[in-house]
């Protein structure tokens, strides 16, 4: 798992050279397999200019460092947490038992029962501990939706994000006009 989160940390060095500022959102997956779909939460982060980390933690496979990540998130500066897994997918509802944060859940799609395993598992949580579970494999949203939370106490995030939701008006109302002409 060593070797994973080195390969991911370089990856995501690569993609952006920029997020070097302590990280605001936590991205957390159960495997390197969830990359190419949690991916997209660090590219929608990027947009914004949020510094966000990336990491491999395994619910399952590495029990302590999900309970030490979760459990000090909080006193590391992190802000919102966003977790990915899939199948019997716990990591998103153990990690919101061990932090006060929010925390989002990323359904991630899996091989045999095409998600819905994933999204059940993350989405009936108990009464008490919230997770934001998003659709499955819309790591997208998981993205949009840590920069409204920021977004809160950011009136930077807040205006980009409104310039956002115009931008994406203009673009459907475009597409409409197309259809009529
Ligand atoms: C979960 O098991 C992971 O989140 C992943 O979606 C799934 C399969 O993991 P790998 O066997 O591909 O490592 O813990």
């Amino acid at each position: 798992n060593i070797e994973r989160n080195i390969a991911v940390m370089i990856e995501e060095k690569e993609l952006d050279h920029k997020n070097t500022a302590a990280p605001r959102v936590g991205i957390i997956m159960g495997s390197d397999s969830d990359l190419p779909v949690m991916k997209s939460a660090a590219e929608i982060l990027r947009a914004y200019g949020v510094p966000h980390e990336v990491r491999i933690v395994s619910a399952h496979r590495t029990p302590e460092m999900m309970f030490s990540y979760a459990s000090s998130a909080h006193e590391q500066g992190i802000q919102v947490i966003i977790a990915g897994a899939g199948g019997a997918a716990h990591l998103p509802g153990m990690v919101a038992a061990l932090t006060p944060l929010p925390v989002i859940g990323v359904p991630v799609r899996s091989s045999s029962l095409d998600g819905i395993d994933s999204l059940l598992s993350i989405v009936q949580m108990p009464r008490g501990v919230p997770v934001a579970t998003v659709a499955i494999n819309n790591a997208t949203n998981a993205g949009l939706l840590a920069v409204r939370i920021l977004g809160v106490a950011d009136s930077n995030l807040l205006s980009r994000m409104s310039q956002y939701q115009e931008d994406q008006k203009e673009i459907v109302l475009r597409k409409g006009e197309k259809l009529e002409a």
